[in-house]
């Protein structure tokens, strides 16, 4: 069965819920609200990754997701840190975190994929073209899906050389990192090509403005377009769903596996 991982952004910027969950109390809330609609995992993150966004410091990222992640670990589902910062990581395993969610596949940190080994953390390898300060400037690729699956395979084989046990990798092909809307969805069109990577697939489609090019809908009205996503990545393969919308998105999952 796929799982769903909740997401918890802790950002004043963050594309579709920037701002509503940057006070600790109110994202530990919403957290434990995602866990009992059904989030197996909950992804904790301090820093926005929508295109255009700007890093932010260690410290202050460090700050937002901490007491987030000591109110929710032990709650019920597995903690993730969306960070690509080794002191961000280690701070968030010390605090109850068991995966680290890393947009940059171990690129981004020369001391990630170390700290991931040494601790025995669950990674998430995520494919992004450039960075998402300039991500979207007119992204272009021969095949996309097998640039993709070439760019994850190479990143999982650097992980398991940095001692990282690839039992404890999975891939995501990176919806929405420099990716056109084309690009996007023929990813999802063939997603099972990427099963073949034979690590646990992660797929994070949830309110992405792709959808909004197909129906034109601003980044709050996605509901029905991310369900659509959800229900086919999982029927393609998809292990674990990267949502906001956990009731809903779980609603439809369980319903489209009961018939399948
Ligand atoms: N997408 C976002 C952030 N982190 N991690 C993985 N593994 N896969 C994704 O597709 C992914 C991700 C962007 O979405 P969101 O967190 O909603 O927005 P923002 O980056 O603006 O905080």
């Amino acid at each position: 069965m796929t799982k769903i991982m909740g997401i918890v952004n802790v950002t004043p910027d963050s594309f579709s819920d920037g701002g509503l969950y940057l006070d600790p109390e109110l994202a530990v809330a919403h957290g434990h609200e995602l866990v009992a609609q059904g989030a197996a995992i909950l992804d904790i993150g301090g820093e926005s990754t929508r295109p255009g966004a700007e890093p932010v410091p260690a410290a202050e990222e460090l700050a937002r997701v901490v007491p987030v992640i000591e109110g929710l670990a032990g709650g019920g589902a597995a903690i993730s840190v969306d960070t690509s910062k080794r002191a961000v990581a280690e701070a968030a395993l010390d605090a109850g975190a068991e995966i680290v969610n890393d947009v940059t596949a171990l690129r981004g940190d020369p001391e990630m994929a170390a700290l991931c080994a040494g601790r025995g953390a669950t990674v998430v390898l995520m494919h992004m073209r450039g960075e998402p300060r300039t991500m979207q400037d007119a992204p272009v690729y021969e095949d996309v899906v097998r640039e993709v699956g070439d760019f994850l395979a190479a990143r999982l084989e650097f992980a398991v050389a940095a001692g990282i046990a690839a039992e404890r990798i999975w891939l995501d092909p990176g919806i929405g990192f420099g990716k056109t809307a084309e690009h996007n969805l023929e990813l999802l069109r063939r997603l099972p090509e990427l099963a073949g990577l034979g690590r646990p697939l992660v797929v994070g489609t949830s309110r992405k403005s792709f959808i909004g090019q197909v129906d034109g809908s601003p980044a709050g009205e996605r509901l029905g377009g991310t369900i659509a996503t959800a229900v086919l990545a999982a029927a393609s393969g998809a292990d674990v769903l990267r949502v906001h919308d956990v009731a809903e998105v779980g609603q439809a999952l369980t319903v489209a596996a009961a018939i399948i």
